[in-house]
């Protein structure tokens, strides 16, 4: 890989080959119960909490291709995804049968490993923001994301939440926990800003978070390989 490439990927990203399974610790040993069709509980500060499951399926199905960014400096480019636009469903589906009170703008996907993310609406409004079920051809695989997740280009990884299964619409923060410690969560976590964490400059979290890619991708593939042996506790 030569500077040709690099330089096309954002601030302090390196391409890599595969495409691993990744995350917060806490979670490699933790997988989602059903994994089915997707169910999408809609709440949070709206009039009416309901389930979308349904209304998902009635959404325009399209595919992008897009670079996934992990905030630890690992780049997987030219993912192909499928799903419906993440705007299409709010307009569509939120702002007409859940109805979010008037600043709700806090959006928090609850997933079915116990791992969770808030970002704000606006972010999730751009065109390539994707609620996806397919990924290069095929049903989104258990190690990236079955039965439903948001694909966020724009986003770091850990802003892009795997078996998504509730999505809640806040006023304020109240209901909203990080998962991993305080500064691992930018508000935003936008790649062209290098937002990485909070409290010091972006590029400081490169040097933080690269040795940990290799010990990372290694206890995620393992705790599949277990989990899909049966031997997951
Ligand atoms: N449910 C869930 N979503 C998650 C995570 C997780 O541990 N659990 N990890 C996040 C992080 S840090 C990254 S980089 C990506 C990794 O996605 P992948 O496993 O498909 O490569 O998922 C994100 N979404
Ligand atoms: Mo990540």
């Amino acid at each position: 890989m030569g500077d040709t490439d690099s330089m096309k990927l954002p601030p302090g990203q390196r391409a890599i080959e595969t495409f691993p399974r990744f995350g917060l610790s806490q979670y490699a040993k933790r997988f989602p119960k059903t994994t089915g069709q997707p169910q999408l509980r809609v709440g949070g500060d709206v009039e009416t909490p309901f389930d979308a499951g349904e209304a998902l399926a009635t959404l325009p199905h399209i595919e992008q291709v897009s670079d996934f960014h992990c905030v630890t400096t690992w780049t997987k480019c030219g993912l192909r995804w499928g799903g419906v636009r993440f705007r299409d469903f709010y307009e569509q589906v939120v702002l007409t049968q859940a109805r979010p009170h008037p600043g709700a703008t806090l959006v928090v996907f609850r997933c079915g490993d116990g791992y969770r993310a808030g970002q704000t609406l606006e972010d999730l409004l751009m065109n390539d923001v994707l609620l996806a079920d397919r990924l290069n051809g095929g049903p989104l695989s258990l190690e990236h994301g079955a039965p439903l997740r948001l694909v966020a280009p724009g986003l770091y990884g850990y802003k892009n939440p795997k078996h998504v299964k509730a999505v809640e619409f806040w006023m304020d923060d109240r209901n909203y926990r990080p998962p991993g410690f305080k500064f691992m969560a930018h508000e935003r976590s936008r790649v062209a800003l290098e937002e990485r964490g909070r409290g010091l400059p972006g590029w400081i979290f490169r040097y933080l978070y690269r040795p940990l890619i290799g010990p990372t991708v290694k206890q995620f593939q393992r705790a599949m390989e277990q989990h899909e042996a049966g031997e997951g506790d």
